[in-house]
């Protein structure tokens, strides 16, 4: 069976889940521990970043890569069209995804993250004990951002988050750099950009390219992950974080076209993990959050 080693909160790994399920190939996912799992991540791919995915002896690196090799090896329900036009514009606005939203989401997430409590709260577990939150919310600026919450044991959401952004942006003393007011903004008003343009795109057509998916939709569907968490029960994260996402975005109903959208890509597409579970919901939150 194919294997996805993978942190489950990483936009990138969710872009190449969305392919395996479209194409409906069943696969077993690999959690893999920031840190310490990507040596062995490093030892298998020669890098040491999620997605990997293992078929047999071939082992493919970056969501990209997956995607192309998916599709020549499984070419029924393609992702890349065959007329050239549309492949064009696929490969392009894939790459825009992987670049500008991804980055610009993450940079955007940790702000909301580090100044927004109610965002932050949402990291925690829904048996995390009220003390425990009330806690972290309590330290100061410098103690309480992902680089240094990482070290501690509370909350694993964190955690995976913070496995999904690069090593080398963590100083030595955990500080998460790059990530200050004024660079948050940047990303916040870039991103406004292009969730106008894909909700103007959305308005009048169900995909981004063709009458069917495309590696364009998977990757702009992944990729925004950040920008607000999905509510659908395919991602494993704690309930208070499903729908949320940083403020002035995930909340703005200009951009509601594109949401409505992504929402009906999981529900199409995206496949529940029945082996799983399913999370207690937290007192007072709705088992469903209603986008409207
Ligand atoms: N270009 C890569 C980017 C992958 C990537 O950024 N992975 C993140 C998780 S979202 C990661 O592994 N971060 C941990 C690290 O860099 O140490 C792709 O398309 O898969």
């Amino acid at each position: 069976m194919l294997e996805l080693y993978q942190f489950e909160l990483s936009h990138f790994c969710e872009k190449v889940r969305f392919i395996l399920d479209y194409k409906n190939l069943p696969y077993r996912k690999v959690e893999v521990t920031p840190g310490v799992g990507q040596f062995e991540l490093f030892r298998m791919s020669g890098q040491r970043q999620v997605p990997v995915l293992k078929d047999g002896d071939d082992i493919i690196a970056g969501s990209t890569a997956i995607a192309f090799y998916l599709d020549k090896k499984h070419p029924e329900k393609p992702i890349l069209p065959l007329n050239a036009q549309q492949r064009a514009l696929t490969l392009m606005l894939e790459e825009w995804a992987d670049a500008s939203i991804a980055l610009n989401g993450r940079t955007a997430m940790i702000g909301a993250f580090n100044q927004d409590g109610d965002f932050r709260t949402a990291f925690f577990p829904t048996q995390t004990p009220t003390a425990i939150t009330q806690l972290v919310d309590n330290l100061p600026d410098s103690a309480r951002n992902l680089g240094n919450l990482v070290a501690s044991n509370i909350p694993n959401a964190v955690k995976t988050v913070i496995g999904a952004v690069p090593g080398e942006i963590l100083n030595v003393g955990g500080t998460v750099i790059g990530y200050g007011p004024e660079a948050v903004k940047a990303a916040k008003e870039d991103l406004a950009q292009n969730l106008e343009a894909l909700s103007i795109m959305l308005s009048e057509k169900p995909y981004l390219i063709s009458d069917h998916p495309t590696l364009a939709d998977f990757a702009v569907a992944g990729l925004s992950m950040y920008i607000k968490f999905p509510a659908s029960p395919a991602l494993d994260m704690p309930m208070g974080l499903k729908g949320k996402g940083v403020p002035g975005l995930a909340d703005n109903p200009a951009y509601k076209a594109f949401f409505d959208w992504r929402d009906k890509l999981y529900l199409d597409f995206r496949k529940i993990d029945e082996s799983r579970p399913p999370q207690p919901a937290p007192e007072g939150v709705p088992q469903k959050i209603s986008i409207d």
